[in-house]
């Protein structure tokens, strides 16, 4: 039995962006699950940065996004899927599937990381136009080597029959790969226009899941915020490839 099955899901995070915060929401909102998105109520965020105090018991989380669950607060977004997927059925019963899928999920944070490296490569607390000149080179590489490395690996994940990463079931793992080409398709039009040819596969369950009813509805409601320029993925022209290259 898993426990705090009746207590509230409460997800914890920035309330102006989608960030890192989307993943969480996007699988909520493919399991038709009730959750709260605490930041973005009234009082919210006071109770969101008091949970991110030191406490006498417990772990307290580094950085949102973060989940409560009754009793149970996890943070980092791997991990809040890792616990949350099997409580919304997202992924397959089994250890095999749950280990595949958290290796997934824990590669697409590493990419998060550099795709914030593209706007942020010096230092998170300095404006983008004070490492404007380093975002350049840090977007040249990441577009040139790092991108294709990391959709090439999921596109091969997709390789023979599979129209889901892991196998014939969408499960998180796809939510968040959609999540992804999303962004980058935000971020860097040019340069994913550039990589569907490469990675068709990829695109083609970006679709799918954009197509499933309650992701739709969602993406249509106010609850999906527009990517915007405080975000992770943001639209920075000068860092894009150029039309068509
Ligand atoms: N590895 C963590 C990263 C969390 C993270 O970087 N959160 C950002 C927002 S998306 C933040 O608020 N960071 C504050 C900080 O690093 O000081 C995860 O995947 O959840």
């Amino acid at each position: 039995m898993l426990s705090g099955m009746s207590a509230p899901y409460e997800l914890f995070y920035w309330p102006e962006i989608q960030g890192r915060g989307e993943f969480v929401r996007l699988a909520f909102e493919e399991a038709g699950a009730t959750y709260v998105d605490v930041a973005r109520k009234p009082g919210g965020m006071n109770a969101m940065m008091n949970l991110m105090k030191p406490r006498s018991a417990g772990v307290s989380p580094f950085a949102p996004p973060f989940l409560r669950h009754g009793p149970v607060i996890v943070a980092q977004t791997a991990n809040i899927l890792f616990y949350l997927a099997p409580r919304l059925r997202l992924v397959p019963q089994g250890e095999k599937s749950r280990v595949a899928a958290h290796q997934i999920q824990l590669t697409i944070a590493d990419l998060l990381v550099e795709v914030h490296d593209t706007h942020h490569p010096i230092a998170s607390a300095l404006y983008y136009e004070e490492q404007k000149a380093a975002a350049k080179k840090r977007s040249a590489v990441f577009l040139r080597e790092r991108m294709p490395k990391y959709l090439g690996w999921l596109e091969g994940i997709l390789e023979g029959d599979s129209s889901w990463l892991l196998g014939r079931r969408m499960s998180y793992v796809d939510l968040s790969a959609f999540q992804v080409i999303s962004g980058l398709s935000y971020a860097f039009p040019n340069a994913a226009a550039k990589m569907k040819r490469r990675a068709p596969r990829l695109w083609a369950l970006h679709r799918r899941v954009e197509e499933r009813p309650r992701i739709a509805r969602y993406l249509a409601s106010p609850r999906r915020l527009p990517f915007n320029e405080s975000g992770i993925f943001r639209r920075y022209p000068e860092l894009d490839l150029p039309r068509g290259g």
